[in-house]
């Protein structure tokens, strides 16, 4: 019996759900990432009720060391944890924890078709490089199992950078074609992209985003790297031509990418950086961005660091992000089970 004072939970205010992943495939996030995703999982955890976890399976559908894909699993936590995920809040755990994703993306890869997961750009994009014929099966299903791990939780958004807006319409195709021919099990989860750093750029090529496999060493910021190194790269940003500070992504790319990444660090406005740097060259705003990137991350990487010197306490807040992820994902898993026919055990 619930006594006088606590809300029953009629009463309990239902807060809607946030999901999202990420793989743990290098040795740092770099600043695509947080600021095309990563910050807003920060930001929804105060509001949502969080489920975020570690991709490590969809991170073996491209080749990995075991010893690195095991120390990046530990270094992502500690990122995501470092950057302000609370664990008494999010339950943050690893993929290949819970067995239910794999299970329902079985499901869910029986009702894709073979030409619309073809479609998949990511896909295109990735095997393009070892050739179609020699990229893995699971490169090709990538993006069911990306469905499962949605839809398992029932999420209302699921915060991620532009770069993922194909998965996540599959993600809703594939809910809709259960839900018509099972009855309704799913609801249809809402992408929530961020317009103005949806996209973060290449600091050496405007032209691609920056990107963990594609970018330079000189056209990605790591969150994890040494502070100089990374003021250093902002202060070689390729700029564009001519010399005003003015915002427009069209003609100049470059310049436009610094101020996103400026304003978005700092809180600032573009108009209101675009009218104090007015007048001053493109030298002026790198230095005083280099600043600003140096101050953001060096703060971040000492509580990496300090986190990673405690493996039982990653560990813990781990099983614990199970423990709470496991309950909804069995719950959803055996609806799903039950409406398509399997029977029980
Ligand atoms: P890869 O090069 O292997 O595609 P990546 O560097 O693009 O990797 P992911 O691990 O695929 O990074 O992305 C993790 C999250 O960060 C996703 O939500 C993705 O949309 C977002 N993201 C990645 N790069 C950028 C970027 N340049 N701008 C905005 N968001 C990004
Ligand atoms: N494909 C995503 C990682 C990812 C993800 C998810 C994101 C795997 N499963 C579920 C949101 C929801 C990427 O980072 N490239």
């Amino acid at each position: 019996m619930a006594r006088m004072s606590e809300p029953t939970p009629a009463e309990k205010p239902v807060r809607p759900r946030v999901l999202s992943g990420i793989q743990p495939t290098s040795d740092s996030f770099h600043f695509g990432n947080y600021l095309g995703a990563l910050r807003q999982w920060v930001e929804l955890q105060e509001t949502h009720e969080p489920f975020f976890f570690i991709a490590n399976m969809h991170a073996l559908t491209l080749e990995q060391e075991p010893k690195k894909l095991r120390e990046r699993t530990f270094v992502a936590a500690a990122q995501l944890m470092a950057m302000g995920i609370d664990p008494q809040r999010s339950a943050i755990f690893v993929q290949s924890h819970m067995p239910e994703h794999a299970e329902l993306a079985w499901v869910l890869q029986c009702l894709t078709g073979f030409g619309e997961a073809r479609r998949m750009t990511q896909f295109k994009d990735k095997s393009a490089k070892a050739g179609e014929g020699s990229s893995s099966v699971g490169l090709f299903t990538y993006p069911i199992l990306q469905a499962a791990d949605i839809l398992l939780y029932r999420p209302a958004y699921v915060p991620v950078g532009e770069d993922q807006r194909q998965h996540l319409e599959l993600t809703r195709d594939l809910a809709q074609r259960f839900n018509h021919r099972y009855k309704r099990a799913f609801r249809l989860p809402e992408p929530y992209i961020l317009k103005e750093t949806a996209k973060i750029l290449d600091l050496q090529n405007p032209a691609i985003k920056m990107s963990k496999s594609n970018s330079s060493p000189g056209g990605i910021v790591e969150m994890l790297d040494d502070p100089k190194v990374s003021a250093k790269k902002v202060r070689s940003a390729v700029t564009d031509s001519g010399s005003e500070i003015r915002f427009d992504p069209e003609t100049k790319p470059g310049i436009s990418n610094l101020l996103t990444i400026y304003s978005a660090l700092s809180g600032r406005s573009i108009e209101d950086l675009v009218t104090s740097y007015e007048g001053q060259g493109y030298g002026a705003l790198k230095g005083d961005l280099a600043d600003v990137v140096v101050d953001f991350v060096t703060p971040f990487r000492n509580r990496t660091l300090e986190l990673l010197d405690d493996r039982a306490e990653l560990e813990r807040v781990l099983r614990a992000g199970a423990e709470t992820a496991g309950a909804v994902a069995r719950a959803t898993l055996a609806d799903v089970y039950d409406r398509v026919g399997f029977v029980g055990r």
